[in-house]
This record gives structure tokens, sequence and C-alpha cells, in this order.
């Protein structure tokens, strides 16, 4: 069979899907070009001292321009498929359908039809946390009303482009947005709700994916033939040691950064150990309900099994360890979840401090993944390395080559159906809060020349020869 060919070679399927990703408020700039609406993140780095070097997205990589640039690198590294998302504001100017414009639409329609004539396969994702401000302004990720804008949103998509495309991620990471935007505030709308927030925004996010997959599924699976699936990001915690406490502590721990966006999903609620926890620790703080919103069983019905493939973000690992119960003064995420979590001294450490390489928890989370919600598919959709730009980036080549060893002994060893895999990123690109300093592109942007000249990396051309064999080298 194919697999014990691939087995006996130790190679990836000749159809796995390799490719690159990027989002679209990170590379496209042209913020306020043509009829572009804001998006929460236009207004918030506009704010002095919430980025690093008070860096925007409003030119970032320019790929508004030039997109057929991005297409070429594509094509000159022999990638299969290119990982990229739609700007909400772009498309729908204030995010609901009252207006559509034009230019936006072209945009997209330009990006698809180059990337069909160079034979990759697009992989959408419409939601990559640039929310309409006009949305925000109603309440946001906060609102229940906002899954139904979503809704909107999805289905002009999916009239306009869904003949192009295979592969619809209806959002990227809840758990970025819910935690960073809303628990902490440290990302757009920017106002901190601890131990509220974050569930307010993952009870909203999941409902607005729900209705985007249910859309898809009534009105044009039959017709486009597309899947349509969530993205998360799960890393694989280990406990800090073998007592039954830090065991305990590490279960939780990925059902706090992962089960509570993917559970409600594929298998209709919020993780049992969650839903106990929140109560718990509510009540003791004197409330008279828990709050994490409770689905009702007509959503859960609505929300249960809205997933055709699992979107899968891999970058690290943690060490876990369980914090004894003391009082609940100020309610928190943190607090419920009741864990510490750290790194190991002895994993290498990327320029970004948070970023270790633990290639082996790449496996193990993909088989935690893979047991627990049984998908059909899997598809790695973000795994990248950050360093300070330099073309001979040694550091990326060695983490990639180590995670893709590890996906391959998943499939091959595990049996596991991961089917593609789009390394972050394909260009330098605008990273969030720490704006310009971080770089995790394939290929090098200098930001600092009008016409964002890229330049091919060492490790472009390494994962050129890697995609090309379907074998890993150093
Ligand atoms: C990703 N973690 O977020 C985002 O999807 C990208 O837009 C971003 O550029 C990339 O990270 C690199 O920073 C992450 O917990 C959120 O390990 C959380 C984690 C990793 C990445």
């Amino acid at each position: 069979t194919v697999l014990s060919s691939c087995l006996a070679a130790k190679e990836f399927p000749e159809d796995f899907l390799f490719g690159a990703a990027g989002a679209a408020y990170q590379i496209e700039g042209g913020w306020d070009e043509d009829d572009k609406g804001a998006s929460y993140w236009d207004v918030f780095t506009h704010i002095p001292a919430k980025i690093y070097n008070n860096d925007t997205g409003d030119v970032a990589c320019d790929s508004y321009n030039k997109y057929k640039e991005d297409v070429a690198l594509l094509k000159e590294l022999g990638l299969k498929s290119y990982r990229f998302s739609i700007s909400w504001p772009r498309i729908l100017p204030d995010g609901t359908p009252i207006k559509i414009n034009q230019a936006g639409v072209d945009y997209y329609l330009n990006l698809l039809k180059e990337l069909k004539a160079a034979g990759i396969e697009p992989i959408v994702t419409l939601y990559h946390w640039d929310l309409p401000q006009y949305l925000s302004d109603l309440g946001g990720w906060l609102n229940p009303q906002i899954a139904d804008y979503f809704g909107d949103f999805a289905r002009i998509c999916y009239k306009l482009f869904g003949d192009y495309v295979k592969y619809w991620i209806t959002m990227n990471e809840p758990s970025s947005t819910c935690v960073n935007g809303y628990e902490q505030g440290i990302h757009p709308p920017g106002v901190p709700l601890p131990g509220a927030g974050a569930y307010q925004c993952a009870y909203v996010q999941v409902l607005a994916h729900a209705k985007a997959w249910h859309i898809y599924d009534d009105e044009f699976r039959a017709q486009q033939n597309g899947k349509v699936g969530l993205n998360n990001v799960c890393n694989w915690l280990y406990p800090k040691s073998n007592s039954t406490e830090d065991l305990a502590a590490q279960d939780r721990a990925m059902e706090f950064t992962c089960g509570l966006y993917v559970n409600p999903v594929w298998n209709g609620n919020w993780p049992q150990v969650i839903i106990d926890r929140v109560n718990y620790t509510s009540q003791k703080q004197g409330y008279s309900f828990s709050r994490l919103p409770e689905f009702t069983p007509v959503e859960i019905d609505y929300i249960n099994g809205t997933s055709d493939f699992f979107a899968l973000n891999i970058y690290t690992s943690y060490l876990i360890e369980n914090v004894a119960e003391e009082a609940f003064p100020t309610p928190s995420l943190d607090q419920d979840a009741a864990y510490n979590i750290s790194g190991d001294p002895s994993w290498t450490q990327s320029d970004a401090a948070w970023l270790y390489s633990v290639p082996d928890g790449a496996r193990k989370v993909i088989n935690y993944v893979n047991e627990k919600y049984k998908p059909s598919e899997i598809i790695i959709t973000e795994n990248g390395w950050a360093d300070l730009g330099q073309l001979a980036d040694q550091g990326r080549i060695s983490y990639l080559k180590d995670y893709l060893s590890n996906i391959l002994d998943a499939i091959l060893e595990d049996g596991i159906n991961v089917t593609g895999y789009t390394t972050w990123s394909l260009l330098d690109n605008f990273e969030w809060t720490d704006g310009y300093l971080y770089k995790f592109g394939l290929v090098q942007v200098d930001f600092n020349s009008a016409n964002r000249t890229r330049t091919i990396k060492d490790s472009a051309r390494w994962y050129q020869n890697i995609t090309s064999t379907r074998q890993l080298f150093d």
C-alpha cells in the first residue's frame, strides 16, 4: 500500500500538502486602501505604546499590492498549498452586508486565480483576528449577535470565492483572541476582564464557528464540495513531576488551553473539568451562577460535530505544575485553572521567550488530539520558529526538521491522517504586539525599503528540497 511504501522510504505521502501560511493583517498592508474599513487591530495599533516600537500593519509586507510576488515565491519553492486569511473589513467595511467593497473582492479573486494558475491549493481562513471596528463597538466577541454577523460574512465569502476553495478555516485560534483580547486585554479591544472575558468570548466564537459551518453545510456543500474546520493552537504540556497533583494539573492544562475551544465543536460542550472548576470557584467567590456561560441543549445540538477536519497549530511545549488551593480573592482564568506554566532549561529557546523547540511534543499532541476528538483529517496549519531575520537561519532549519520528523512519525508509525503542513510563515511579517521584532518567515522582507524587497532565506531552500523529495535531510 501507499503507507507501507512511504514507511519503508520514510517519506511523506505523495499528495501531502506542503505549504506556508500567513494572515491578512500581518502581511497585506493597504489598511485604508480603496474602501477597506478599519478593524479593531487597525485602531489598536494606532494607539501609542500598545505595540513594540509603535509598529503597525498599515503597510506590513504590502501584499495587497505584491500578491503576485508572493505567489511566485510559493511557486519557486515548489509549495503545494498556501494558507491565507480574508480581511473581514476589506470585504465588508463595517462588517455588515450593507456594503461590499468590490476592490477587496477583486483582490482575493485575483489572488485565488494566481494560485490556481500556479497549481497551489488555497487554505482560507475567514477570520484571523481582524474584527471590523464597528462590530467591536457593538460588543465584539462578547456579544452573541456577532455570530450572526459572522455567518453573513461567511456566506458572502463562500458565494464569492467558494468555487476556488476546498479548505475553509472559520477562525484562527479562539484561545488567542479570547485570552489575549478579552481576558488580559493585551490585544484589542484592550479591556481586561479576568475570569469572565475569555469564557464569554469562547462561547460567542464557538457559536459563530458553528453558524459558519452550518451555512456551508446547508447552502454550499453540495455544489462546492469543500471542508470547513476550526483552527486551534494545542501545544503538548508535560507534567513537572509525576505526582498525582501535577498529572491532574497537566490534564486540566490541556483542557484550559486546547479543549475549552475544541471540545464544544467535536463533542458538543465544554470539557467537564472546566465546567466543574469554574462552577466551584464562582461559588467560592459568592456568585449564584458559574462565570462560564452554559450552552443550552439546543445550542449543544447545533455546535456538536461542526468540523470537517482539525486545523492544528503547534509551536512549543511547557511544563505544568499544580497550584494548591488557596483563597479565591479575584476571578481569573488562571485561578480557575490552578496551575503554573514554565519552560524546561534544557529546551532550546528561540529569540521569542515563549517559544522553545520541543519536537517530541508535536507527535504527542497529534496523538492526543487524534484519540480524543477522532477527526478524520488533521492539517498542521502553523508551526514555526522566531529569530531576528537573518538569511542564514540554521535555527529555523533545525526546528522545522525536528518537528517534521515527529509529524512524519505520527503519520507513518502511528497511522494518523495528517494530510498537510503549512509552516508559519511564508514571509517575515507583523507579529502582533511584538511588531516587527521577531521574524518567522522562510522569506525575508525588508521593512525599511519602500518596495518591501523579498529575499529567500536558507530555510526556504532547505524546505524546497524537503518538499520536492518528501524526505527529511539536514
Ligand atoms: C500564532 N502558543 O499565535 C498566530 O496564529 C500567528 O498569527 C502568529 O504570527 C504566530 O502565532 C507567531 O507568533 C500563537 O501558545 C498563539 O504557543 C499561541 C501560541 C503560539 C502561537
